[in-house]
């Protein structure tokens, strides 16, 4: 046998030793393609250094997967849709793969490996960057794309900064973040989406990557944008379309949209770091009663618990639950109670025993449970990547739902712990391929409300109410997420408007912040424009911390309380249009709340950070929300008409003003044609309104449509037809409001419909189906009751505008209104 020479031992010593050093020092791109194989909708590739595999979803999404080793069995939490059949051309030659789709045209480069994306008539959407395209370094994997000339960015979801991203770097780590300061990164949730902007284009990027992952827009350089993640296989998703609108829809068609909300979830919440005893409970409901503030829901903070401790009560704060959620909903409150995820370790309690008995606990390697410090002292974590986990913790929460609780609120699931650094060690069963911390922590959070909706789905046999902190992409289909610990100040607010805007151009429809801020005291102007600003945001609820002083709408002065009392009052008023609004979200996952750029994509000033924070709430109103200690504020108005929501005068678009500003009223403007459908005032959900519905409209010259809807607002009856589902359209052009015939069995509970019209001509004159129908002129307030109170103290009336009423008998036959 031939003896190596010992110097070459020594080198080759020396190699072995250097490989895994090199591994994290080098850069390794995948390099040239070298074998190709196309079969129908797929192209799968070998290069150098890696395996790809591009993949045809539709005629507007390609997914794009590469990995240094050959591609394992594809899974993923966040996506449940598969391939469609599309038609894709997929040819080759010597130097570039191509795929033509109805929509797209995808260039592959062989020498190197790098994608690029085409419109159909040949406009860059987005390629890679041609010398940095993927590549490696150690574990970590990233794709640079080619930072195009004028590109913003937007979405990311729950991600602090401007509207624009450009020029910031962000990082996806599922962190419990109290009190954070409003440039934190990263905060609580994980949605690795983005929408990028340039040359009249737009296009969709999810990194479908659970991994820590990190996203560049430009941040400290200016030659790429890029995303990555520090371990786990490159794996996106393309999406084109020319309306963002779509780039939603067809990302939450990979993801999923929201099931429709209870009814009552829209309604007012009221909470705070803990009420308890249950008597306490009852006097909020009492006085939310008393002094007609409407409200639907109150929630339970952590001292409901028996020293903490998951499915279990307090016996002396509240001696018998079933008796007081009883007793609340026959007030018309539904009760939300907060579950966080660790489990107490204690002998004799029977979460940990049933837990340990059935071993769904997470594990170190070893085979240990994991345990780690939160609020009741020690505790076992379940594994929610394991449906043996997901089952177990469905049969706890039963025990809520048998005590009457119809809502559950899913705490410190980042996971947060004392101490903040969770073991990477730590396995999770990830559905059978176990894996470390590092690819199942962002995930944590979304399969915890997996298994809370799913329990209380199934006991409840209604719709039941989830919220979350902790979220990765695809969360939206089980619950609604707030953006956890904010401070009582004036810039958290307005962050706070923000979140919710990217949250929604993000997939996330049902959102909301802790209205009047977590940790600190508002002032009382800032609590009364942030109630304001409540009253416009999908999930309303008043939130704050163990210390802080009590932020009921009562605790702020007559002034405020009458205030806020006037913006819970539209709301409850505005739930039509609210309902439908959300019914278009579960449907398209076009967001409820949305910034400007989702329907002024390439009007420059939506983006100047003086107007970023404006948004339309649905598809009517425009929201300029400032701190409350402005006197005067710039708003810019998109091109079109727009109606001061309280006096009706009209400012036309294409320009910003200068708005002189007042606590008693937020900035709020209706777009020209808008078709807003609202009830008669209610205390709570639980009422039913007049059978009229008040249908506003909007004098405009822009045709439009809006989706009205109803069902039993509880029930899962709709998923089967039992809705009510018709297309108002506004046809300016012929005068004419078309009321379509209804779709679904469900019976509308409006038997008279009230057409408000603003902005029309004097004496206008009305018809249904070529009948005349008699019109009246009548002052209206949106503010309503009339306020009583001016910052001096003196009686003032509300704003008001003249409009006129028509008023008809409601059919499911084509009605047309001749105006
Ligand atoms: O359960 C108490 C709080 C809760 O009120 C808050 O909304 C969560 O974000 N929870 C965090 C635990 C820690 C608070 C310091």
């Amino acid at each position: 046998m031939n003896k190596v020479p010992l110097p070459a031992f020594f080198l080759l010593l020396l190699l072995l030793i250097r490989l895994p050093l090199m591994a994290q020092t080098q850069v390794v791109p995948v390099g040239n393609v070298n074998n190709v194989s196309i079969s129908g909708q797929q192209v799968k590739i070998k290069t150098n250094n890696a395996f790809a595999e591009i993949t045809v979803y539709s005629p507007s999404v390609v997914r794009v997967r590469i990995d240094k080793h050959p591609l394992p069995a594809d899974f993923s939490y966040a996506v449940i849709a598969k391939p469609l059949p599309t038609k894709a051309e997929i040819t080759q030659n010597n130097s570039e793969i191509s795929i033509i789709t109805d929509s797209l045209k995808v260039r592959i480069q062989k020498s190197p490996f790098a994608v690029s994306f085409f419109s159909p008539s040949g406009d860059v959407i987005s390629e890679d960057e041609p010398g940095l395209g993927t590549s490696w370094i150690g574990d970590e994997v990233t794709t640079y794309k080619k930072m195009q000339d004028n590109e913003r960015f937007i979405g990311l979801g729950e991600k602090t900064g401007n509207l624009d991203r450009k020029g910031e770097g962000y990082t996806n780590w599922n962190s419990d973040v109290f009190g954070y300061a409003t440039n934190r990164d990263p905060i609580y949730a994980t949605i690795p989406f983005y929408i990028g902007i340039h040359h009249r284009t737009n296009y969709g990027i999810f990194f479908d990557n659970s991994y820590q992952s990190d996203f560049n827009f430009g941040a400290s350089n200016n030659r790429f944008s890029s995303f990555g993640a520090r371990g786990g296989e490159m794996n996106y998703y393309f999406i084109y379309h020319p309306q963002i609108t779509d780039i939603i829809r067809s990302y939450t068609g990979l993801t999923g949209r929201m099931p429709m909300p209870p009814l009552w979830s829209l309604g007012y919440q009221q909470n705070r770091y803990s009420y308890y005893p249950d008597t306490e409970v009852y006097r909020i409901a009492q006085t939310l009663r008393e002094k007609k503030i409407p409200a639907d829901g109150i929630t339970l903070d952590i001292h409901y618990m028996d020293a903490y401790k998951l499915f279990t009560w307090n016996k002396e704060r509240f001696p018998d639950p079933a008796q007081l959620t009883s007793r609340l909903k026959d007030m018309g409150f539904r009760i939300t109670v907060i579950v966080d995820p660790g489990i107490k370790v204690e002998d004799g309690y029977h979460a940990y025993e049933s837990g340990k008995k059935e071993n769904i606990f997470l594990k170190y390697a070893d085979g240990q449970n994991y345990t780690g410090q939160v609020w009741p002292g020690w505790c076992h974590f379940p594994d929610f990547t394991s449906e043996k986990g997901r089952n177990w913790w469905k049969g706890q929460v039963k025990s809520y739902i048998r005590d009457g609780v119809s809502g559950i609120w899913n705490d410190m699931n980042e996971i947060a712990t004392w101490g903040q650094k969770m073991p990477n060690n730590v396995i999770f069963n990830y559905e059978g391929q176990p894996t470390t911390h590092l690819q199942a922590h962002n995930i944590y959070g979304l399969e915890m409300v997996r298994a809370s909706y799913e329990g209380a789905r199934e006991s409840l046999q209604k719709r039941p109410f989830l919220l979350t902190r902790a979220a990765y992409a695809g969360s939206q289909r089980y619950s609604a997420l707030w953006t956890g610990d904010n401070r009582a100040e004036e810039d958290h607010m307005l962050l706070g408007v923000r979140l919710l805007n990217s949250l929604g151009v993000s997939g996330f429809p049902f959102t909301g912040m802790d209205v009047g801020g977590f940790t600190g005291n508002p002032s009382v102007s800032l609590y009364t424009r942030w109630m304001q600003i409540g009253a416009f945001i999908p999930y309303f609820r008043n939130h704050t911390g163990v210390n802080t002083k009590s932020a009921e709408p009562w605790a702020f002065g007559e002034e405020t309380l009458e205030i806020t009392r006037n913006y819970i009052n539209l709301r409850y008023r505005l739930l039509p249009y609210l309902y439908s609004t959300m019914y278009t979200a579960s449907r398209t996952g076009v967001p409820v709340m949305r910034t400007l750029a989702l329907q002024n994509t390439f009007d420059a000033p939506v983006y100047d950070t003086r107007f970023q924070n404006q948004y339309q709430f649905g598809d009517a109103y425009m929201v300029a929300p400032f701190e409350s200690s402005k006197e005067f504020g710039s708003i810019y108005f998109p091109q079109g008409k727009w109606y001061n929501l309280y006096t009706d005068a009209v400012t036309t678009g294409g320009q910003d003003t200068i708005t002189s500003l007042n606590i008693k009223t937020l900035p709020v403007y209706v777009k020209e044609s808008s078709i807003v459908p609202m009830q008669s005032q209610v205390q709570s959900t639980r009422d039913k309104p007049v059978d009229t519905l008040f249908l506003h409209l909007y004098k405009g010259s822009q045709p439009n449509t809006f989706v009205y809807y109803e069902d039993d607002g509880e029930s899962f009856a709709y998923e089967k037809g039992d809705f009510y589902e018709r297309a108002i359209t506004y046809d300016p052009a012929q005068r004419l409001l078309t009321l379509q015939k209804p779709r679904g069995s469900y019976s509308s509970e409006f038997h008279h419909i009230q057409l408000v019209l603003h902005g029309f001509d004097n004496q206008q004159r009305v018809t249904v189906n070529g009948n005349a129908v008699s019109v009246d002129v009548h002052p209206f307030s949106f503010l309503s009751p009339i306020s009583r109170f001016d910052p001096q103290g003196s009686f003032i009336p509300a704003e008001s505008c003249p409009v006129q009423v028509a008023t008809f008998a409601n059919s499911n036959e084509l009605l047309n209104v001749g105006l």
